[in-house]
Formats: C-alpha cells, sequence, structure tokens
C-alpha cells in the first residue's frame, strides 16, 4: 500500500498538526509503509526480530547475556560526522565560529532533493518520544521519522518512547519534528544490506528557528538517534537560551556523605575525560556513595525558590564500550549484562568482548569489522566508538531521584579537562564570572593521536564545541546572564583535572575510586567547613584538607598536584588569548577575567 495515498493516522494521534506532519514527510520519502510505534515490549520484541532476519542483529547467547544483541556497522558509518553536521539559522552570525552554518533556504531546497523518495522499499516508523520524565514540566517532546529499524530499538532504550510520548503531547502539544532516513532506497527488498547508510552523501540539519531536525545518510549514534544530542543540546542549547535555562553536556551525579548529607553535581568534561566513569564511580572512601542521575546530558532550570534543578532527558545511557571492565566501571557491566544492544564490538562465543574487558582476550572472534580475529590480528576487535546501549533503570548505582519530575537540586557544577602539567587537581572558582571564564576556556593537551603539535591546547568550552546550537559567544553571555538571577541560589563551580603526570610521564593521581576524595572536598566547600587557598587561577585545596587516608602518595607529589606554576601558567596564556580573541562578540567579562589572570601572572 502506498503511503502517499492519504493513509488514516486518527487511530494513532488526536494530534492534528502531527498527522499531517507524517503524512508531508512520507509524500516526499515515498515509504512503503508507516508504523507508529507504541513503545511496549511486544513491539520491541518484533523489531529485534525483524533486525535479526534483516541481519542487523546477531542475537547473544542467552544464558550469557540475556535479550541482548550485537551490531556491526558499515565500516565507514561509525562516528557523529561534524564536517556534515550544520546549524541553519536565519543569520549566519547567530551560529557562530563554532558550528557549520547553511542559509536555510538553499538547505531546505538540498533537503528537499535528498529525501525525496529517500524512503522507497522501507518502512517509515513513526517514533514519539520524550525527553525527561515523563509529566516533569522540564521535559520536552520529540517526534522521530525514521527508515531505520536500528534507530527505533535504539531509541527504546536511549528515551520514554511510544504512547506514553503521544499521551504527553495530547491534541496539541509542542514536539520537535526529527526526520531521519538512512538515504538507501531501496528497488528490492533483497537488495537491502545489514547496515544500509549512504556512503557519499550526509547532512545533520538543524534548523534553530523552527527547531526541527533533518539527518540524511548515517545509521549511527548522535548522527542517528536524534533525542541524543541533536535535540538535547543544539536544539535544547538554542530552547535554554530563549527560555532562560540550561542544556548542558553534563553527567549528574548524587553524593552521599557518611552523616547521610545529599548533594548533586553537574560535571562537563570533553570526550575521553571519564564521564561515564565518574557518574557511575565508586568511592573508595568510606561512608561514602555515589548514585547515577545522568551520565551525557542534563537540562537545568531555576525553580521559584531559585534553586538550580536538573534533570537527565534520557532514559538510558549510550556508552563507550573499549576500557569498560568490571574493574573500571563495575557498574556500567553490571548494567551492560542484560537487555543491552552493541554496535562494533567484537563476538566470541556467543557473548561480546572489547579491548580492555578482561586482560585475557579470547583466543578467537569475529571482530566489529565481521572478520576472523585472534590476538595476533594486530588490529583491535572493536572499533574505538563502539557503543553499549543500555536501559539506565539496570545500572546498580542508579539513583531513586533519577525519574524525579522536579529534577535534582544542584549544589555544585565541575568542569575539567586532560591536562599533563600546569592545571591542578582540583580548584574553586573565584566567582560566577570566573567559573564562566573557566569553563570558556576548558581545554585539553594536543596528543600524539590528533593532528596538530603536542602540547598545543585543544580548547573545548563547557564541553560543548560541537554541541552548542548557537553562537558560542552569545552561550557565554547566556552562562553570564544565569549568574545575574535575582534571588537566584547560584551552585559553586570547580575544576578538576585528574590528568597531571610526572616527569616520568605517571599519572599523579589514581583517579577512578579515589576521585571520590576531591568531591568530597568540594561538599566541604559547599558546606562552608574548610577554607582555600586564594590564587589568581582560583582557590586551591590545602593538602590537609584533601583526606588521603590510605593513600600511597607522598607528599610532595600531593603538594604539587593541588598547587599552582604561574610561570608555567604564564607560558600557555597566550594561546588561551588567541583562542578568545578568535571568537567575535565575546562578552566583556570573558576578556575581562583573561586580562586580570594576564596582569596577576605578570607581577608574580
Ligand atoms: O554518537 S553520540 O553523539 O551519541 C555519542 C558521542 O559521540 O558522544
Ligand atoms: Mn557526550
Amino acid at each position: 500500500m502506498p503511503a502517499s495515498s492519504a493513509v488514516d493516522h486518527s487511530r494513532h494521534t488526536s494530534h492534528a498538526r502531527l498527522a499531517s506532519w507524517v503524512e508531508q514527510v512520507a509524500e516526499l520519502t515515498k515509504p512503503d509503509d508507516i508504523v507508529w510505534c507504541d513503545g511496549s515490549d511486544a513491539e520491541y520484541a518484533q523489531l529485534a526480530e525483524l533486525l535479526v532476519a534483516k541481519g542487523t542483529f546477531t542475537k547473544l547467547d542467552e544464558a550469557k547475556r540475556p535479550g541482548s544483541y550485537l551490531a556491526l556497522s558499515d565500516p565507514d558509518d561509525v562516528a557523529r560526522v561534524e564536517k556534515q553536521t550544520y546549524i541553519c539559522s536565519e543569520s549566519e552570525r547567530d551560529a557562530g565560529p563554532t558550528n557549520n552554518w547553511r542559509d536555510p533556504a538553499e538547505m531546505r531546497e538540498t533537503l528537499d532533493g535528498v529525501f525525496a523518495g529517500a524512503m522507497r522499499g522501507r518502512t517509515m516508523y513513526v517514533v514519539p518520544f520524550i525527553m525527561g520524565p515523563a509529566g516533569s514540566d522540564k521535559s520536552y517532546v520529540g517526534v522521530e521519522l525514521t527508515d531505520s529499524p536500528y534507530v527505533v530499538a535504539s531509541m527504546r532504550i536511549m528515551t520514554r518512547m511510544g504512547s506514553v510520548a503521544l499521551d504527553q503531547l495530547g491534541a496539541d502539544g509542542a514536539f520537535v519534528p526529527c526526520v531521519h532516513s538512512v538515504g538507501a532506497p531501496l528497488e528490492d527488498a533483497a537488495d537491502d544490506v545489514a547496515w544500509p547508510c549512504n556512503a557519499d552523501t550526509k547532512y545533520i540539519v538543524h534548523f534553530p528557528e523552527t527547531r526541527e531536525i533533518w539527518s540524511y545518510g548515517s545509521g549511527y549514534g548522535g548522527n542517528a538517534l536524534l533525542g541524543k544530542k541533536c535535540f538535547a543540546l543544539r536544539i535544547a542549547s538554542v530552547m535554554a537560551r530563549d527560555e532562560g535555562w540550561l542544556a548542558e553536556h553534563m553527567l549528574i551525579l548524587k553524593l552521599t556523605s557518611p552523616a547521610g548529607a545529599v548533594k548533586h553535581l553537574a560535571a562537563a568534561f570533553p570526550s575521553a575525560c571519564g564521564k561515564t566513569n565518574l557518574a557511575m564511580l565508586e568511592p573508595t572512601l568510606p561512608g561514602w556513595t555515589v548514585e547515577t542521575v545522568g551520565d551525557d546530558i542534563a537540562w537545568m532550570k531555576f525553580d521559584a525558590q531559585g534553586q538550580l534543578r536538573a534533570i537527565n532527558p534520557e532514559a538510558g545511557f549510550f556508552g563507550v564500550a573499549p576500557g569498560t571492565s568490571y574493574e573500571t566501571n563495575r557498574n556500567a557491566m553490571r548494567a551492560i549484562e542484560r537487555n543491552t544492544v552493541f554496535t562494533n564490538v567484537a563476538l566470541a562465543d556467543g557473548d561480546v568482548w572489547w579491548e580492555g574487558m578482561t586482560a585475557t582476550p579470547p583466543a578467537h572472534a569475529i571482530d566489529w569489522r565481521g572478520r576472523e580475529w585472534t590476538p595476533e590480528s594486530g588490529t583491535p576487535s572493536s572499533h574505538p566508538n563502539a557503543r553499549f546501549a543500555v536501559p539506565a533503570s539496570q545500572a546498580p548505582c542508579i539513583a531513586d531521584s533519577w525519574e524525579d519530575p522536579d529534577g535534582v537540586v544542584i549544589d555544585a557544577i565541575i568542569l575539567g579537562g586532560r591536562r599533563a602539567s600546569v592545571v591542578p587537581l582540583v580548584r574553586e572558582s573565584l566567582g560566577w564570572e570566573h567559573g564562566v571564564f573557566m569553563g570558556a576556556t576548558m581545554s585539553s593537551e594536543q596528543t600524539a593521536a590528533a593532528e596538530g603539535a603536542v602540547g598545543a591546547l585543544r580548547f573545548d568550552p563547557f564541553a560543548m564545541l560541537p554541541f552548542c546550537g548557537y553562537h558560542v559567544a552569545d552561550y557565554f553571555a547566556h552562562w553570564l546572564s544565569m549568574g545575574e538571577r535575582a534571588g537566584a541560589t547560584l551552585p559553586r563551580l570547580f575544576y578538576v583535572n585528574w590528568f597531571r603526570k610526572d616527569e616520568q610521564g605517571s599519572f599523579m593521581w589514581p583517579g577512578f575510586g579515589e576521585n571520590s576524595r576531591v568531591l568530597e572536598w568540594i561538599v566541604r566547600r559547599c558546606d562552608g567547613e574548610v577554607e582555600a587557598v586564594e590564587t589568581p587561577l582560583g582557590l586551591l585545596a590545602r593538602p590537609e584538607d584533601l583526606d588521603t587516608t590510605g593513600l600511597d602518595l607522598d607528599p610532595a607529589t600531593l603538594e604539587r598536584l593541588l598547587s599552582v606554576d604561574l610561570a608555567a601558567v604564564a607560558k600557555e596564556l597566550p594561546q588561551v588569548r588567541t583562542y578568545l580573541e578568535g571568537i567575535d562578540h565575546l562578552p566583556a567579562p570573558v576578556m575581562a577575567q583573561l586580562e586580570l589572570l594576564e596582569a596577576a601572572v605578570a607581577s608574580a
């Protein structure tokens, strides 16, 4: 039945605008079929069966990994494609220097071209989803139309999907329209491949003014699961700017002291700095517990009492598999023992394996490219960006408050980067403007793995470089304006660096569960229990205030971890200046913070 011949959608929704938009997209993309998703277990089971039949999913051994599947992607469709990601604001200025801008009218023409007939031979799934707990005033609804059943199955894990979202939408609620096609129309269903995508053409497009997302050509991760980076960060950051809240690339954790006092912290780190590990940390400090509210995204709004409250808009964890083990993140490993979709890891004896999962690799496996693999193969068995998708509720460390519709009160926000030198283990900002400066200049060192000079800094402001949907200078101004809200209780701002190295190249700080010692200091600062040492870089911890009981850490190393070498800071400030000067319309207070720091190190 050709969908374009006026299908009756009233059985599925009373939302006339939704029904007619579905019809419009079907007329453009010409799917063979339209399926409205209800999010039920039966529907998920059917999808999984279909994906197994298509060869996209391999069912894992039910005794070893119940309810779980492995998908292997096309080898050229393995990560977000930032060069083909666009912000199509009406004015080019609004996209700013960190985004690819395209004229919205021209982009609409382009999209009309590539989407015409794009779903031929396929089923178009209507996937309504809520970002945030059902019924929360902080949640928003989206509807993704996709021709990828893999995306539907993943959206079922990562969002509140199906009838629950249609119910929240009602007859005329607002939703973010998200259109996704793998860009591989079929003449004949028999021609399909296990991982359809378009090798040549990919477009990940955002229209911030109309709050729309169009994605073409990729089936992987953030390119295709449009609730995540596209909606919950790029579009939501624009909504947050307009409505006076914050949509951030931050984990949210709940920390309970031995006395039972609860604090919630949000934290932003660039990729590969252990965000999921921190969100699921097992404290080594006796009596402390960490529970997880979110591991990737935080939506934060001030409540009537002026407290900043955060929700995790997602319902699942989409974590990097390689490096995850019972040693590095036991909570994640326990979460993914069942009901998990793995993508681009190795298949070994009916179960999954990846580099770093166990000390001894399996003698034989099928690698992420579907080839025979042994430890002697000389290539990694899993793609470095291989992922697991798992319902958040399965994590043993999930906080009871993780679905609280009111959100949790954020007491402190932690920023950080991966720095082998210069940057101390922990410091508190000198105030809100200084904290915004710290966020704006978040950086990691260039490693040999990436292009560019080793030792050069890569700036990733608030870990939002690829995710801020508008001009990054306006984003800094928005952060500054949060600090001026009348009656607001602002969270304290901290900057941590777990990655300091000594002259021999060894990490000076043990990291992982030991990071609870730093969290404890942060809590004591929030409670006004400890003094700190004021320096031009921020408020530093005194060595005697960091609980190092039972740690094998000599006093000299601790001293170095907690102090700043102003001469070393002075040496890298020119890089900071060049970076900030490259941002047009930079708010004056951010530059003023740099000038204060330059003056302080010059006179030191
Ligand atoms: O692919 S995602 O964007 O969802 C994950 C990531 O790249 O951080
Ligand atoms: Mn992320």
